[in-house]
């Protein structure tokens, strides 16, 4: 058996996994079936799976809500919900494609560039990376600055023209567009600038640091536009 499908089993087993976005929400004109029980287990027609490596979805209100910048900064960051959406706006429409096999075409996203938040923290030009926090306690991630920089990294806080919802990882995720779906970590909390790439949740558990689509992790899908 080859990595990869003990990756995917891995996987399978030890997620929380359930059907797709809320009943209301569309997705390509598919509604994403909710099967109670059989969660994850057969792929849901053009729709996400909510993942989850905790026993539930953390919840946090937009007033609640704060994200926290830190490490080889100039000026630390303790933004609210409101002063995220005070920063220069970015809309973007992606692929989002899992590393288990399932994949949506074209969604829209938008929130705040990476690039954009790095600049107003005034993260030190040499550092080396980002380790990444969710509020769930459990998931981390990691990007090189050079990937954090890119124009296709974004915080978002809507998802559909919508706020991203509790099961998608709001009030705000990371949307890494170029990579696997496991580098863009739900219910974002923190981003410390550091010297070194520490791996995040799945990369100690053998995933690629490195998650570019159709280059790593053995896979060969079709690369993300
Ligand atoms: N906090 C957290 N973020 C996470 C995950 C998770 O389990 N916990 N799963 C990742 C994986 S493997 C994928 S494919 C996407 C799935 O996003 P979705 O749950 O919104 O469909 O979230 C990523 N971010
Ligand atoms: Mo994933």
């Amino acid at each position: 058996m080859g990595r990869r499908v003990i990756l995917g089993m891995v996987g399978l087993g030890a997620l929380g996994v359930a059907f797709g976005r809320q009943l209301n929400s569309v997705v390509n004109n598919t509604v994403a079936a909710t099967v109670p029980g059989l969660g994850g287990v057969i792929p849901a027609a053009g729709g996400f799976r909510i993942y989850t490596v905790t026993n539930g979805y953390p919840e946090m209100s937009e007033a609640d809500y704060r994200l926290t910048v830190g490490g080889a900064v100039n000026s630390p960051l303790n933004l609210s919900f409101t002063d995220l959406g005070s920063l220069p706006q970015t809309s973007m429409t992606k692929d989002f494609q899992c590393v288990t096999g399932w994949r949506v075409d074209d969604v829209p996203w938008s929130g705040v560039l990476m690039s954009d938040l790095l600049a107003v923290a005034g993260a030190s030009p040499t550092a080396i990376a980002l380790t990444i926090d969710s509020f769930d306690g459990a998931y981390t991630e990691s990007l090189t600055m050079e990937q954090a920089v890119r124009p296709d990294v974004l915080i978002a806080t809507s998802m559909y023209g919508e706020p991203v919802s509790r099961e998608h990882g709001g009030p705000a995720r990371l949307l890494v567009a170029p990579m696997y779906g496991y580098k863009s970590l739900k219910w974002l909390s923190n981003i410390d600038v550091v010297d070194a790439v520490i791996p995040g949740y799945w990369e100690q558990r053998g995933y690629d640091i490195d998650a570019w689509v159709g280059q790593s992790n053995g896979r060969s899908d079709e690369p993300v536009t």
